[in-house]
């Protein structure tokens, strides 16, 4: 495109001379003898205002001493006589490149001198992402590049890792159940998981057992009474020995007993001890520490062989409630976990 030249309008000096001027200047300038505040840009037809002038390479109105004019001012690294980008010479009268503050074709984000490791636009001038190695301050805590983890010290997020952030941290943390306090199935410094109450019972012969003995059980929410041979009450949960059962078929008995009894425990017979009934909540929590306690006499220690019941103990934790931060339903009181929140 051949350079256009661009008309000035003639300054006029004195007010008196005016109308002298304006029959000479109509002559000359054509359009400038009525319209005093602007040039004619001749490629365009646009009408530019007295301070600006036509860009040469480009159908705008640019400032008569600033970028675009085709001439370099002060503070300008080129000018090309437009306000176009990418072309080697951007609109800001930089020169095209990453750090010149116009955004072009390969570039997906220009800051010029605000470009920066811990800004939002790289010196590459590529966007900062997490992910990318380089610490977006205000945004990422940390960024460890292809370093990030959920295991590890960055999170893939670019969050620090933490307790209670519901990733569980190698070599650091035992759990993370989505928050740091002593509820749910992690303890608050992630530092132990929470345990079920356990316990056991040592059987003894049927021999030794007098009808309407028995213990009483519970898991946390209720009690059930087991009575061997004979029941007292309706509640009972009745055990029914034949006169020589042996220990393990006590044990067996009381197992089944146990499982059938509505309770949230699991009996189970230990294969290498199989007079002993051995005893798990089905949840973790303290609520679970229910000390068995025998009635009607049966007893314990100091006879042998002896009915000994050890626990139920041993249970940690218990159920976060409304709003706390949570891995799975077994953290909540509500045993419903949405959005990592106990419901
Ligand atoms: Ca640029
Ligand atoms: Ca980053
Ligand atoms: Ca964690
Ligand atoms: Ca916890």
């Amino acid at each position: 495109m051949p350079r256009t030249e661009f008309k000035r309008c003639p300054r006029i000096q004195s007010f008196s001379i005016v109308l002298t001027a304006t029959i000479a200047v109509a002559v000359l300038a054509g359009s400038c003898l009525f319209d005093t505040k602007s040039n004619l840009c001749e490629t365009t037809g646009l009408h530019c205002w007295y301070d600006q002038v036509c860009a040469p390479q480009q159908g705008i109105c640019v400032p008569r001493d600033g970028c675009g004019n085709g001439t370099l001012n002060k503070g300008e690294a080129c000018d090309d006589g437009n306000l176009i980008d990418g072309d080697g010479c951007d609109s800001n009268c930089q020169r095209t490149g990453c750090g010149n503050g116009r955004v072009t074709d390969g570039e997906e984000c220009d800051l010029g001198s605000m470009n920066s490791d811990t800004g939002a636009c790289l010196p590459n001038c590529r966007n900062a992402t997490c992910g990318d190695g380089k610490n977006h301050l205000g945004v990422e805590q940390c960024d460890d590049g292809e370093l990030n983890s959920d295991t590890g010290s960055c999170l893939k997020d670019c969050q620090f890792a933490r307790c209670g952030d519901g990733y569980i941290r190698s070599s650091i943390e035992q759990c993370d159940d989505g928050n740091n306090q002593e509820c749910g199935t992690c303890s608050a410094t992630c530092m132990s998981i929470a345990q079920p109450a356990k316990g056991s019972i040592y059987m003894v012969p049927a021999v030794l057992i007098q009808p309407g003995e028995g213990f009483d059980l519970g898991d946390g929410y209720m009690f059930r009474r087991f009575r061997y041979a004979v029941s007292e009450e309706v509640s009972d949960v009745l055990i029914t020995l034949d006169d020589f059962d042996t220990g393990d078929q006590v044990a067996q008995k009381t197992a089944d007993a146990i499982n059938g009894s509505g309770l949230l425990i699991i009996a189970n017979i230990e294969n290498n001890f199989q007079r002993k009934v051995t005893l798990v909540n089905m949840e973790i929590g303290i609520a679970g520490n229910s000390t068995i306690m025998l009635i009607n006499g049966l007893t314990s220690p100091p006879t042998q062989p002896f009915f000994v019941p050890i626990g139920m103990s041993g249970g940690t934790g218990y159920k976060c409630s409304t709003g706390v931060g949570c891995m799975s339903p077994d953290d909540c009181v509500s045993k419903m976990c949405i959005m990592h929140v106990c419901m």
